[in-house]
C-alpha cells in the first residue's frame, strides 16, 4: 500500500499495535503453531498489494474467471478438478512462473490491472480431491476480497453453504458470482439464480450480498476478438466493480478490517477456550474447597473431642481434691495428735488415700487422646486420597476432547497423579504405633506435667507433713502448760484451714498447667497434621491458583482487544 494520508497512516498505526499485542497475548497464553502463523500473515500482508482471493466448487470457473479478467488463457482450465495449486498472479514486468512452495505458484504477468491489486486463483473445493479443499482453507485468511464463484447450472449448493460458513468465520468480505449464464435460457432464469443466492447469502452471512451473474467464457472471447459477446458476457459490471468500487480508499478499509476479522476471530476462539479452562478449574477449586472443609471439620471435631476428654481428666483432679479436704478433716484433729508427730505417716497416708493412682489414670487418657489423635489424622488422609482419586476418574474422559492450547491439560493431570502417589505413600506407610510413640515423645511436656502431678502430690506430701510436725511441736509445749483446750480449738484448726488452702492453691495449680500445657501441645499436634496433608496438596494448589491468576489475566487481555479491535472496525467501516 502506498501513499497513505496522515489519518490513513494513524489508523494503519493503531491497527498494527492492536495486532502485536494480540500476538502477545496468544504468546503469553500458549498458542503455537497454525493461529499465530495466520495471525502473522495477516499482518505481513498490510504491507503487501490489495488481494483477491477466488473460491468456489471445482469447476465452477475460478480459473476462467481470472483469464476473463486479464484477457487471456494464463491460467488451465478444464472440466476435470483441474486447478491442484495456489496460484498468486501479480505484476511483473515479464511473464514469469515461481514456485513458492509445494501447493503455491507465483505468476507474473504485465498488465495494467495488476498494478494495484493481485489476484488469487485456487483448487475447487467438493472435488473428489480432499486435499484441495484443505489447501484452498489455508490460503483463504489472506483475502482481503473473497470472489466466490458458483457455476449457474448448479448455484448454491451444500458444499458451498458449508465453505462460506468457514470464510465467514474469519470475517472476510464476499463478492458472489455466478458464472456460466450463457448456458441459461433466458432472463428469468439468470433473476431466478440471483434471487437464491440472494436470500441464501443473507441468511448465511448477515447482509444482503453484491452479486455479479456472467460468463467468464464469453469475456475472454469477446476480449480476444469477438467484440460482440462483451454485453452478453455481463462481465462489464464485475470489471467495474474491481477497478472503480474498489477505489484506493475501499482497498485501504478492506485491507485493514482483513487482519480485524482474523483477529477478532482468534480473540473469539481462545475467549471461549479460556472460559471453558474456567470451568475446568472451578472443578479444580470445588475440591480443594471440600478439602478444605473436610479439614475444618477435622480440626472443629478434634477440638470438640479434645475438649471433653480434658473435662475427664480434670474430674480426675477434683476427685484428688475431695479426697484432700477429707483428708485434712480427718487427719488434723486432736484426737491424732500422736499420728501427726510421725511424719514418714502421714505422707505415706496422704499419698494412699488423696493421690492414689491419679497420675497413672491421667496418663492413661492421655494416651487415649493420642490414640485418637493418630487415628483421626489416618482417616484425613484417606478422605483426601479418595476425593482426589473421583475428581480424576470423572475428568480423564472429559478432557480427552479438548486439544488443550497449551501443556495445562497434561501438567495437572501429572501433578494429580504425583500428589495421589505421595498420599497413597503416606497412608500406605502410615504406622499406627510409631506416630503415637513419636506424639508422646514429643508431647514431653505434656505427659510430664502428668508426671509432676505425681511429684507435686510428693510436695504435698511434704507441705502436709510439716504441717504436721509444728502442730505437733506446738502441742508438746502446750501440754506442757495443760492448755488441751487452746490446742483442740484454736491450735489444729488452724494448722487444717492453713493446710487446706495450700492444698487447695497448689491442686488448682497443678490443675491448670495440665490443661494449658496439654492443650498447648494437641493443638501444635493437630495443627501439624492439618499442615502436613495441606503440604502435601499444596502444588495442586499452587498450580491452579496460579493457572486461575494467568489466564484472568489473558481473559482481560483479550476482552480489551477485542474491544479495541471492534473500535477500529467501526471506524473503518463507518467511512
Ligand atoms: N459454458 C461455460 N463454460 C465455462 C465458463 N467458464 C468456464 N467454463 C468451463 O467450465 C469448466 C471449468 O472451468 P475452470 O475455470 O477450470 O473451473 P475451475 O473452477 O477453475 O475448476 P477447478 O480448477 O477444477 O477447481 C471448463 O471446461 C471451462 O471451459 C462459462 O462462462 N460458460
Ligand atoms: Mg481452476
Amino acid at each position: 500500500m502506498r501513499l497513505l494520508n496522515p489519518q490513513q497512516e494513524e489508523l494503519l498505526r493503531d491497527e498494527r499495535k492492536i495486532m502485536n499485542d494480540l500476538q502477545l497475548a496468544l504468546g503469553r497464553l500458549g498458542i503455537e503453531g497454525e493461529d499465530q502463523e495466520t495471525l502473522q500473515q495477516s499482518i505481513q500482508q498490510l504491507d503487501e498489494f490489495f488481494l483477491i482471493v477466488v473460491v468456489g466448487e471445482f469447476n465452477s470457473g475460478k480459473s476462467a474467471v481470472i483469464n476473463a479478467l486479464l484477457g487471456q488463457r494464463l491460467l488451465e482450465e478444464g472440466v476435470t478438478p483441474t486447478t491442484t495449486k495456489i496460484f498468486t498472479i501479480r505484476f511483473g514486468k515479464k511473464q514469469e512462473r515461481t514456485m513458492v512452495s509445494e501447493h503455491h505458484v507465483l505468476l507474473s504477468f504485465p498488465v495494467e490491472f495488476l498494478s494495484e491489486l493481485s489476484v488469487m486463483d485456487t483448487p475447487g473445493t467438493n472435488a473428489v480431491i480432499r486435499e484441495h479443499e484443505i489447501i484452498t482453507s489455508r490460503f483463504v485468511p489472506r483475502s482481503d476480497l473473497v470472489l466466490f464463484i458458483t457455476s449457474a447450472d448448479r448455484p448454491f449448493t451444500e458444499s458451498e453453504r458449508v465453505f462460506l460458513e468457514h470464510i465467514r468465520e474469519w470475517g472476510k468480505k464476499v463478492v458472489f458470482v455466478v458464472n456460466k449464464i450463457d448456458i441459461l435460457k433466458n432472463e428469468e432464469e439468470k433473476s431466478q439464480i440471483e434471487a437464491f443466492i440472494l436470500e441464501n447469502a443473507r441468511l448465511l452471512l448477515g447482509d444482503t450480498p453484491t452479486i455479479f451473474s456472467v460468463s467468464a467464457r464469453d469475456a475472454l472471447r469477446a476480449k480476444q476478438g469477438e467484440s460482440d459477446l462483451w454485453e452478453k458476457s455481463r462481465f462489464g459490471s464485475l470489471e467495474q466493480y474491481i477497478h472503480r468500487t474498489l477505489d484506493e480508499g475501499n482497498r485501504f478499509c478492506l485491507k485493514l478490517l482483513n487482519p480485524l476479522g482474523i483477529g477478532s476471530c482468534l480473540a473469539e476462539k481462545y475467549l471461549e477456550m479460556i472460559s471453558s479452562r474456567f470451568q475446568f478449574l472451578k472443578i479444580d477449586f470445588n475440591l480443594l474447597d471440600d478439602v478444605e472443609e473436610q479439614l475444618n471439620l477435622y480440626k472443629e471435631d478434634m477440638q470438640h473431642h479434645f475438649t471433653s476428654r480434658m473435662a475427664e481428666v480434670e474430674n480426675l483432679l477434683f476427685e484428688m481434691e475431695k479426697r484432700g479436704q477429707v483428708f485434712f478433716d480427718e487427719t488434723f484433729r486432736l484426737g491424732r495428735v500422736l499420728d501427726l508427730l510421725s511424719k514418714t505417716r502421714i505422707q505415706h497416708e496422704f499419698e494412699r488415700q488423696v493421690v492414689s493412682d491419679i497420675p497413672h489414670r491421667v496418663e492413661a487418657k492421655v494416651g487415649e487422646i493420642i490414640h485418637w489423635l493418630v487415628d483421626s489424622d489416618l482417616r484425613q488422609w484417606q478422605a483426601v486420597i479418595k476425593h482426589l482419586a473421583e475428581r480424576n476418574r470423572e475428568h480423564k474422559g472429559s478432557i480427552l476432547g479438548d486439544i488443550g492450547m497449551d501443556s495445562f491439560y497434561r501438567d495437572r493431570q501429572s501433578l494429580i497423579d504425583t500428589v495421589l502417589r505421595e498420599t497413597r505413600r503416606v497412608v500406605e506407610t502410615y504406622d499406627r504405633t510409631r506416630e503415637a510413640r513419636t506424639i508422646a515423645e514429643s508431647a514431653q511436656t505434656a505427659v510430664a506435667a502428668s508426671a509432676a502431678l505425681g511429684a507435686s502430690a510428693v510436695g504435698l506430701g511434704t507441705i502436709v507433713t510439716t504441717l504436721a510436725t509444728t502442730a505437733a511441736a506446738d502441742m508438746t509445749g502446750i501440754i506442757m502448760a495443760s492448755f488441751m483446750a487452746v490446742l483442740g480449738f484454736f491450735i489444729i484448726p488452724a494448722r487444717r484451714r492453713q493446710g487446706k488452702t495450700k492444698f487447695l492453691d497448689k491442686i488448682a495449680t497443678v490443675r491448670k498447667q495440665l490443661v494449658h500445657s496439654l492443650q498447648t501441645h494437641f493443638e501444635k499436634e493437630i495443627n501439624r497434621s492439618l499442615q502436613h496433608i495441606h503440604e502435601a496438596i499444596a502444588p495442586y494448589t499452587r498450580f491452579i491458583r496460579s493457572e486461575r491468576e494467568r489466564i484472568t489475566k489473558c481473559q482481560t487481555e483479550l476482552q480489551s482487544l477485542r474491544e479495541e479491535m471492534a473500535r477500529l472496525k467501526g471506524k473503518l467501516e463507518g467511512k
